[in-house]
């Protein structure tokens, strides 16, 4: 086994962000030897840590150090602390900047109902059971860069705009993206828009047929996202992989996280690299992974949150940005045994405290 070093940036951010982070770490650690790896953490402020700490929610210094990086690991960002703020002074504009820099077009949200929380779900068994899907977000353009974005005052009142922008380019990638991850799943693209509203929506369904074309073994199908909202949780079993836009993807994620029993259990992979050549295995790339939750403040510090959706981000950072696909194989089956045993944090249904439900994974999956 070849021994392999990999520096990995750690912003914990905010709220329940050190807390499953640290879960998520411990693991990497505790599994390095055994594949053959390192893992060396340098740490880093974001978001509302970084606005208390330097005035700022991102330093050019966290960019430089992501760069020198093989990978970065969030937490999450924002808190109550800092809902005074507005626009780039908010803790989140350090995340929307730092993927920015990053270019990392691609936020990668797997959605996969483990049996034994089917009955976490609060839709019926028959309908959450077996769902598997993966939701591809357009993570750099779209309204959250749009401008102008400002809020003003004049002889109306108060007015406030967002801008919602995309190219033609930036459609292409993300969804010739989709339809290549497709070709390694059940080959199923779905395209979700506002087309009958939406000037952007009308460019993305174009740009998507176009791209379609070029797949042959692929189905493509396009969904208005009010519809696509009911589908997902009336009948998740019909898609495959999903490919939106940056906000709708954010909600329609979110959302998904009902099929998987909590938002807790979602991880998130931003590339902007290739996609995988083969099932499992990657031409290694840099990447940002982070559980798809926020910083959950009303539970922070009280070791109540669930960490597997960072447990299982790590697990995606080993597969896609260090080539260690067996390692992540046991990371998946550690979480699913661990669930299976019953250990569950209170948003699951169950008593155990983060660090004990972190513990359980470890123990799995080094045996
Ligand atoms: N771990 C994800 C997180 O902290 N999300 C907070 C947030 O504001 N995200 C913005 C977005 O993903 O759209």
């Amino acid at each position: 086994m070849s021994d392999r070093t990999f520096h990995i940036l750690l912003l914990p951010g905010d709220g329940v962000g050190p807390e499953v982070t640290a879960e998520a770490r411990a693991l990497l650690e505790a599994v390095g030897p055994a594949v053959g790896a390192r893992f060396v953490f340098n740490e880093g402020l974001i978001g509302g840590a970084a606005i208390d700490a330097y005035g700022t929610p991102l330093r050019d210094e966290e960019i430089d150090a992501a760069l020198a990086s093989d990978a970065v690991f969030l937490g999450a960002v924002g808190g109550p602390a800092w809902d005074n703020l507005r626009g780039e002074a908010r803790p989140e504009s350090g995340l929307l900047r730092l993927r920015k820099a990053l270019g990392l077009f691609a936020n990668l949200r797997p959605v996969r109902v483990f049996d034994a929380l089917v009955d976490a779900s609060p839709l019926k068994p028959q309908i959450a059971r077996g769902a598997d899907l993966l939701v591809v977000r357009e993570l750099t353009g779209g309204l959250y860069f749009g401008r102008p974005s400002e809020r003003r005052t004049d002889e109306a009142g108060r007015r406030a705009i967002d801008t919602l922008p995309y190219t033609d380019h930036e459609i292409e990638r993300i969804v010739d993206l989709a339809f290549r991850l497709a070709r390694q799943r059940r080959r199923k693209v779905t395209s979700i828009d506002k087309a009958n509203v939406l000037a952007t929506s009308q460019l993305w369904r174009e740009v998507a047929t176009e791209v379609g074309e070029r797949y042959p073994d692929v189905t493509l199908e396009h969904m208005l996202v009010d519809a696509g909202s009911m589908r997902l949780i009336a009948r998740p079993r019909d898609f495959d992989v999903l490919v939106t836009e940056n906000l709708f993807g954010d909600i329609l994620s979110d959302e998904a996280g009902v099929l998987a029993g909590s938002l807790g259990m979602l991880p998130s992979a931003s590339l902007h690299g290739e996609p995988p050549t083969r099932p499992g295995t990657v031409a290694p790339m840099f990447g940002l992974y982070e559980p798809v939750h926020g910083s959950a403040p009303d539970i922070a510090g009280q070791g109540l949150a669930n960490p597997l959706g960072a447990i299982l981000s790590v697990s995606m950072m080993l597969r896609f940005s260090f080539g260690l696909a067996d390692a992540a194989d046991a990371i998946e089956a550690a979480v699913e045994d661990a669930l299976a045993a019953g250990y569950r944090t209170r948003d699951i249904g169950g008593t155990a405290t983060t660090a004990e439900l972190g513990a359980q994974v470890r123990e799995r999956a080094l045996a």
